[in-house]
């Protein structure tokens, strides 16, 4: 498994939509894996193909509660409002409220192939949502009021030059540190 370098805002792969996934095949499984180690090295909840230059229509999910993949997802019942700040692992250090639906169903392909059906709430509501975003070239910066997202922009134009060529290549010295605090929680 490899950790893999994260596409940040500018990059053009984060904004254009994915291709759902034909067959689920040992390339898939692979990349599911290697998304899995990435979002744990990140601290991250969630990642979605296009945050690692891919475009096939996955995401994988873990909100402490194990590891979900989702292939060719989507929200068959979105109910209620819930309003939370949200972060993103391709924007890193601009942060933002987002009102977004409380309950969802997700209809997707596991890892394995098979259909399945996840009633979510709470973070993992929020966190699927956001992943399914990402399937579709959308980020939560774009459900700002203009105000807040001018702010988050003009920050983000500053924090930028730390990503030469749109791309955030996680230091030896971070995935450590996260594996140590992961390890910790379990
Ligand atoms: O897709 C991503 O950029 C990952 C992102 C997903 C996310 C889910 C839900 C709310 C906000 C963002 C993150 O993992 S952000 C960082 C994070 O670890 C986190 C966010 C919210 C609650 C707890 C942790
Ligand atoms: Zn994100």
């Amino acid at each position: 498994m490899s950790v893999l370098e994260i596409q940040v805002l500018g990059s053009p792969i984060l904004r254009e939509p994915t291709t759902p996934v034909a067959a689920v095949t040992d390339d898939v499984r692979r990349l599911l894996d290697d998304m899995f180690e990435t979002m744990y090295a990140a601290n991250g909840v969630g990642l979605a193909a296009p945050q690692v230059g891919r475009r096939e229509r996955l995401a994988v999910v873990d909100v402490g509660t194990g590891p979900i993949a989702v292939i060719n997802p989507e929200i068959v019942r979105a109910e209620g409002a819930a309003r939370a700040e949200e972060g993103c692992l391709s924007i890193p250090e601009i942060y933002g409220e987002v009102e977004r639906a409380s309950d969802v169903t997700v209809r997707a392909l596991s890892a394995e192939g098979e259909p399945f059906t996840l009633e979510a709430n709470e973070l993992l509501a929020r966190c699927l949502q956001h992943e399914i975003d990402h399937l579709h070239g959308k980020l939560f910066v774009d459900y700002l009021s203009l105000l807040k997202r001018r702010a988050a922009m003009a920050k983000w134009e500053k924090l930028r030059k730390d990503f030469p060529g749109n791309r955030r290549v996680l230091s030896a010295q971070e995935i450590a540190e996260h594996k140590r605090t992961r390890d910790e929680e379990l």
